[in-house]
């Protein structure tokens, strides 16, 4: 009998380390598979710091580079089985199979994209994995800084607003997430009220904070920004889906240089099939142009970086999506609360950062997918006050149009007598030259003569220059007198 007992022992403890250390059946081979699988003997760790393998192992995945940091592969294995393993409507990020009565413009009116393609799609849905090979290899440190995920919305569809939630907590270390922020810009859908509050009773994480009246989505970040307690606030548009582990990549070059603010890529979530793709090249870096549009330009080849995953300089962001140290971005100064509903608060952060010491990268191993929407579906406040006005642009012509769609035509006469038309901008002067004059007149150089209107006709021409004529008269928001006087002087 007690040999017996001794030998089932025996056999037990054999079996226990057979389980443990058998190169191809043991819990070594799990633990193999998930960490080694691919990886060449070095690697770099952020920074490119090399890391030697094997030598520097700290157990579970961690490894300690040589600035003695200790870094550690931050996926999480069993989401991305689970998601693997999803099949359905729009999952993997496939575009939704589009019927024509899903295309009816009653589908896009109230958000700019097809909300009953989005209605349709789960939640949690999947997305691919799009990332640089190299991505999946890369370590980031083992403690990274908390954050606070700030979202502004206005008049949000529910599923759209859920998905980007969702995808967040879902695609995130939960601890890193300090808090998930909901600031409302004064909507009035229904959906966004109690309906909300109920629904996110069961998210611990998330709060749900109001504007008082509509603010604009700049002033909205920062009612989220100053209730933050993150030690880094993240900012998302309220129809985005994160991808997986796009949080450490960001956290890790913040934790690196707490001036460093980073933007993921941004990816293109179709407005018609919620398909999920890259933009056009990751090789690109943020710009603009001389009417001060958001442009992406390819990053010439002598400063593309060997290794295409790694973090790189931007001189401007897109906007919407960029973790910054909270400490940070109240140094800075947060953003100008001047600024109005939309668009223009991405220059003024980014020069700042820029200005104040700071650095802006892009982040290739971080992807967040972002929907483009057809068209802007809210209203902004003061009515279409961005549509229609008349801008000096820098070459001294008077263009036409809203400053986000603008159609480049501008102000041109042909003789003292002839009817003031619209032409394409030729950025020549000549017969598109105007100055506006202390007198409020808009002169015309080169017939020399001004503008005149004919309420009654409806129509504005070229006339002999009458200073005391109210049909002349001409008044402009936001001049400066002086720079203006100076300016003419210089020039007549
Ligand atoms: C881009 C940016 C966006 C913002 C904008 C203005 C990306 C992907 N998007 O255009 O984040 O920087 O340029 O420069 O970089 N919102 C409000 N109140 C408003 C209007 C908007 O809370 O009065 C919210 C809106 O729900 C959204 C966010 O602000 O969550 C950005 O607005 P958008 O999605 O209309 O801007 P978008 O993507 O066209
Ligand atoms: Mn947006």
């Amino acid at each position: 009998m007690r040999r017996k007992e001794k030998r089932l022992l025996q056999f037990a403890g054999l079996l226990i380390a057979a389980l443990l250390f058998l190169p191809n059946v043991g819990l070594w081979s799990l633990y193999r598979d998930r960490v080694f699988d691919n990886s060449p003997d070095t690697v770099d760790g952020p920074g490119g710091i090399p890391v030697i393998q094997g030598l520097n192992r700290m157990g579970k995945d961690a490894q300690v580079g040589r600035d003695g940091v200790r870094r550690k592969d931050w996926h999480d294995y069993d989401a991305i089985k689970r998601d693997a393993s999803r099949s359905g409507n729009g999952e993997q990020g496939k575009a939704f199979p589009l019927s024509e009565a899903d295309r009816v413009d009653q589908a896009y009116r109230e958000n700019g994209f097809n909300i009953y393609v989005s209605d349709r799609i789960s939640l949690n849905r999947s997305l691919p994995d799009i990332r640089h090979a190299n991505c999946k290899q890369k370590l980031y440190g083992e403690k990274l800084p908390n954050t606070s995920i700030i979202i502004p919305f206005h008049n949000e569809g529910w599923s759209s607003l859920l998905r980007t939630v969702h995808s967040v907590l879902n695609r995130s270390p939960p601890q890193l997430i300090a808090e998930v922020i909901l600031v409302d810009d004064f909507s009035d859908k229904e959906h966004l009220k109690v309906a909300l509050e109920e629904y996110m009773v069961r998210m611990p994480k998330v709060r749900i904070l109001r504007t008082k009246k509509r603010e604009g989505l700049i002033r909205t970040r920062l009612l989220g920004a100053a209730a933050a307690k993150g030690e880094v606030i993240t900012f998302l548009d309220s129809h985005c889906e994160a991808n997986v582990n796009w949080l450490p990549p960001l956290l890790d070059r913040i934790a690196q240089n707490r001036k460093s603010i980073v933007c993921p890529m941004i990816d293109v979530i179709d407005h018609d099939n919620f398909g999920y793709e890259t933009q056009a090249g990751d090789a690109m870096r943020g710009a603009f142009d001389w009417e001060m549009y958001y442009k992406r330009i390819p990053i010439p080849s002598e400063l593309q970086k060997e290794d295409p995953s790694e973090p790189f300089e931007s001189p401007v962001m897109a906007g919407g999506l960029f973790a910054v140290d909270r400490k940070w971005f109240w140094e800075l100064g947060g953003y100008d609360t001047g600024l109005e509903i939309w668009g223009g608060e991405q220059y003024e952060i980014s020069f700042k950062v820029w200005m104040c010491g700071g650095r802006m990268e892009d982040i290739p191993c971080s992807r967040v997918g972002h929907i483009y929407r057809k068209y802007v579906p809210y209203k902004v406040p003061g009515g279409v006050s961005l549509a229609r006005v008349f801008t000096f642009g820098w070459r001294e012509d008077i263009r036409v149009g809203d400053p986000m769609h603008t159609k480049k035509v501008c102000f041109d006469a042909i003789s003292h007598n002839s009817p003031v038309t619209l032409y394409d901008c030729h950025g020549m002067k000549g017969n598109q030259l105007w100055r506006y004059r202390k007198d409020k007149s808009l002169y015309h150089p080169v017939s020399n003569s001004c503008i005149d209107s004919s309420p009654t006709e409806r129509r504005i021409f070229m006339n002999t220059c009458d200073p005391g004529s109210p049909s002349q008269q001409w008044l402009f928001e936001r001049t400066n007198a002086t720079v203006l006087e100076r300016f003419n002087r210089g020039n007549n």
